[in-house]
C-alpha cells in the first residue's frame, strides 16, 4: 500500500460565507457560484479516482471550513484532531471532531494551544514532514510529532524558507521517492534522500497538487507543470481552481484522504 493510495475522503461543501475566507493578499472576494462549481468538480474528480466521498454540510460561521485538510490529519491507523493556527479557524475543531467520529475509532487530539495546520504536513513513505510556519508552532509540531509516533509514524520537523502560507503550498509528493517543490524549497535541502522535481519558473503555486492513487490533480492554470509531470509518466488531471485559489488554496487543502483497512 503506497501512502497516496486512498479509498475514502471527507470534504465540506462551501456555503456562501466562503467568499469571506482568509487571504494573504488583499484580492476581491471570489464568486460563490464559481467556488461551488469548482468544489463540485473536485468532489467528482475524487470519486472518479475511486474514492468514497463523505460530503459534510457547509458551516456558515466558519468561512475557511471548506479547507478540510487544516484541522485534522487522517491515516488508516487513526486520526489526529489539530488546532488550526488561525484564530478564526479554531472553532472548526468541534465540527471536525464530529465528522471524524463517524470514520475513526482512534482519535488523538492536540491541545487548543498546540497549533498545527494540516497544510504544513507532508506525508511521505520515509517520514511525515511537519513544516514550521505562521500557523504551525514548534510546541504544536512537537505535540503532533508525539501523536504521530503513537500511530507508528516517524517524523521530521523542518523549517522551510519563509514566504508561503503552508509547507504544502510549496511541495507535494508525486511518487514514493519523488517530490515536486518550488525552486526555493528544493534548494533548501530539506528533501535529502528524495528525487526533487521543481515547478517551472512562474508556476510556483502549482506545487499545491495531490496524488490520489494513480492520478495527479493539478491546477489548470499551470500547464507547463502539467506537461513536466506527464513527461515523468504521471497521469495528470487538470482542475479549475481559479476562484478557490484567491483564498490561498490549492488542491490538497480541500479534502482529507485515507485508505480504509
Ligand atoms: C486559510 O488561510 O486558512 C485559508 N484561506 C486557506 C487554507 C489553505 N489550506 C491549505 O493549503 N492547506
Amino acid at each position: 500500500m503506497r501512502v497516496f493510495d486512498f479509498t475514502h475522503a471527507i470534504v465540506r461543501e462551501p456555503g456562501p460565507s466562503v467568499v469571506k475566507g482568509l487571504r494573504s493578499v488583499a484580492v476581491p472576494d471570489p464568486a460563490y457560484e464559481d467556488v461551488l462549481a469548482e468544489h463540485r468538480a473536485y468532489v467528482a474528480a475524487l470519486a472518479e479516482a475511486g474514492l468514497v466521498v463523505d460530503i459534510q454540510p457547509p458551516l456558515e460561521d466558519f468561512p475557511d471550513s471548506v479547507f478540510m485538510e487544516d484541522p485534522a490529519l487522517v491515516f488508516s491507523e487513526g486520526a489526529i484532531l489539530l488546532s488550526p493556527g488561525a484564530p478564526s479557524r479554531l472553532g472548526e475543531r468541534d465540527h471536525m471532531r464530529n465528522a471524524l467520529a463517524a470514520h475513526f475509532e482512534t482519535l488523538h487530539e492536540l491541545a487548543r494551544d498546540e497549533y498545527a495546520d494540516g497544510g504544513d504536513v507532508l506525508v511521505t513513505p520515509k517520514a511525515v514532514f511537519i513544516g514550521l510556519s505562521a500557523r504551525t508552532t514548534r510546541p504544536g509540531a512537537e505535540a503532533l510529532s508525539r501523536a504521530l509516533a503513537s500511530l507508528g509514524k516517524s517524523v521530521r520537523i523542518v523549517e522551510p524558507p519563509p514566504g508561503v502560507l503552508h509547507f504544502k503550498t510549496a511541495c507535494a509528493l508525486l511518487s514514493e521517492d519523488t517530490i515536486l517543490a518550488t525552486p526555493t524549497l528544493a534548494a533548501s535541502g530539506l528533501f535529502e534522500g528524495f528525487r526533487v522535481v521543481t515547478t517551472p519558473e512562474g508556476e510556483e503555486p502549482a506545487a499545491n497538487l495531490i496524488r490520489i492513487n494513480d492520478l495527479v490533480l493539478v491546477s489548470g492554470a499551470y500547464l507547463r507543470t502539467a506537461e513536466r509531470l506527464t513527461e515523468l509518466g504521471l497521469s495528470v488531471r487538470l482542475m479549475d481552481v481559479r476562484e478557490i485559489a484567491k483564498l490561498d488554496a490549492g488542491l490538497s487543502c480541500l479534502s482529507l484522504r485515507w485508505a480504509k483497512r
